[in-house]
């Protein structure tokens, strides 16, 4: 190993996130320069199957402090790291899962380990002076689309609307600088309309940035989305999603769905689905059912034809999504990092799911810091969709603005995945 690429420092440090809860930050020192930071993000609307995120307890923070996690990274973590090349990703991560020694990462956390793993990225693609996404993958071209959260619903915002994202995608967009241009211009007829129709707290916005109006029908949100997209000169370029979190509906005991105050089954709630794709141009559903219904999600990805990701099933882990795949369960993975703790570990679930045939959607937490590093990771990744808010608020726009930066950077080799988001290369 060169002397160039030795790590010579670790240093974790609690910092807080977009909703004012600790989390973990980790530098990476490499040949004694700085040479990557990360930001741990944390979801709210979570998988019972997520690593484990370490959180101190107690009175501090609410519990929610995170210095347990930060001493993992500082006495536990770095000094295996020290000394060891930057470049060997494979061997750092499973390093760490070897000090951790359990199947979800509870002994460190989850959170300390990611931190490392992304924070050492990103050191090896400084040290090597280049982009990250190219660091990852020397032919990464793909801008995504940019799946725009602007209706907030469920456990992300404060009104009673069931499901958790109303999205829209500019699939028909010219270059990825256009999409996002239209989301804003959508974004900004959709507050006006709101504003106008339910007063003016209607526009007071979730987690990710979407505006929580007081609705509490799912046809009334895809609606007045529709309409404000109306007003646009993009209609015939747009098309629509939805994260139902369906996870966070079911009761467990009685085995139904609560959507808008009744009681539904399994059945009745593909019905629902059947329904709404047939009104509107849905082209993606992600969790439309509970997180254990591995069967449901194989007759819903039969029989409605369009893209079903999966989130809280598959918690990028590629055990749950080898089975999901055995099953025809869904179609499409989810792709967040620290459902799963390490870069290897996400960077293999997302093999699996394209040598599948499955697609890939690159997702922030609701809970974000201003770490950028998913905009990489999307174009590393080739896979052509981002789910990552609405284009408002730093920690949202900064993910955004970055690709644009990495649009400006690829050139003419930049490609927009547009309508072929779901199979870009
Ligand atoms: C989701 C996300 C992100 P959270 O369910 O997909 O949009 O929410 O990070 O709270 O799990
Ligand atoms: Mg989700």
């Amino acid at each position: 190993m060169t002397e160039a690429y030795r790590v010579t420092g670790v240093k974790g440090r609690e910092i807080i996130d977009c909703r004012g809860t600790p989390t973990v930050e980790v530098d990476v020192w490499v040949n004694d320069v700085l040479r990557g930071r990360a930001g741990v993000p944390s979801g709210r609307s979570v998988g019972s199957y997520e690593a484990c995120e370490l959180r101190d307890g107690g009175s501090r923070h609410d519990g929610f402090g995170v210095l347990q996690a930060v001493k993992n990274v500082n006495e536990l973590i770095g000094p295996e790291i020290i000394g060891m090349d930057v470049t060997e990703q494979r061997k750092l991560d499973r390093l760490m899962i070897e000090l951790d020694g359990t199947p979800n990462k509870s002994k460190l956390g989850a959170n300390a380990i990611l931190g490392v793993s992304l924070a050492a990225a990103k050191a090896a693609a400084s040290s090597l002076g280049i982009p990250l996404y190219r660091y990852i993958n020397a032919s990464a071209h793909i801008l995504p689309v940019p799946m725009m959260n602007l209706v907030n619903g469920g456990k992300l915002s404060s009104n009673d609307l069931d499901f958790q994202e109303f999205i829209m995608m500019p699939v028909g967009a010219e270059t990825f600088s256009q999409a996002l241009q239209i989301t804003t211009e959508v974004n900004s007829k959709l507050r006006a309309l709101l504003a106008n129709r339910y007063g003016k707290l209607a526009i007071n916005v979730g987690d990710e940035g979407g505006c929580v109006p007081p609705i509490t029908s799912v046809r009334e949100a895809l609606d007045v989305l529709q309409e404000a997209v109306g007003q646009t000169p993009w209609e015939d370029r747009i098309v629509y999603a939805l994260d139902v979190a369906a996870t966070h509906l079911y009761d467990k005991n009685t085995k139904k769905y609560t959507i808008e105050g009744k009681q539904l089954s399994s059945k009745d709630v593909i019905d629902l689905f059947r329904d709404l794709v047939s009104r509107y141009p849905i082209v993606s559903i992600e969790d439309p059912l509970d997180e254990d219904d591995f069967d449901g999600f194989a007759a819903i990805t039969r029989e409605l034809g369009i893209q079903i990701v999966g989130d809280d099933l598959f918690v990028t882990n590629s055990q749950r999504l080898r089975k999901g795949i055995e099953m025809g369960a869904a179609n499409a993975l989810l792709w967040k990092v620290n459902q799963i703790g390490t870069l290897t570990e996400a960077l293999d679930a997302a093999s699996l799911a394209f040598k599948s045939g499955y697609g890939v959607v690159v997702s922030e937490r609701s809970g974000e810091t201003e770490d950028s590093i998913i905009a990489d990771l999307v174009v590393a990744l080739n896979a052509g969709q981002i789910k990552t808010g609405a284009p408002v608020r730093s920690e949202r726009t900064g993910k955004y603005n970055e690709l644009l930066r990495i649009e400006e950077e690829l050139g003419s080799s930049a490609t927009y995945a547009g309508r072929n988001f779901r199979r870009p290369f």
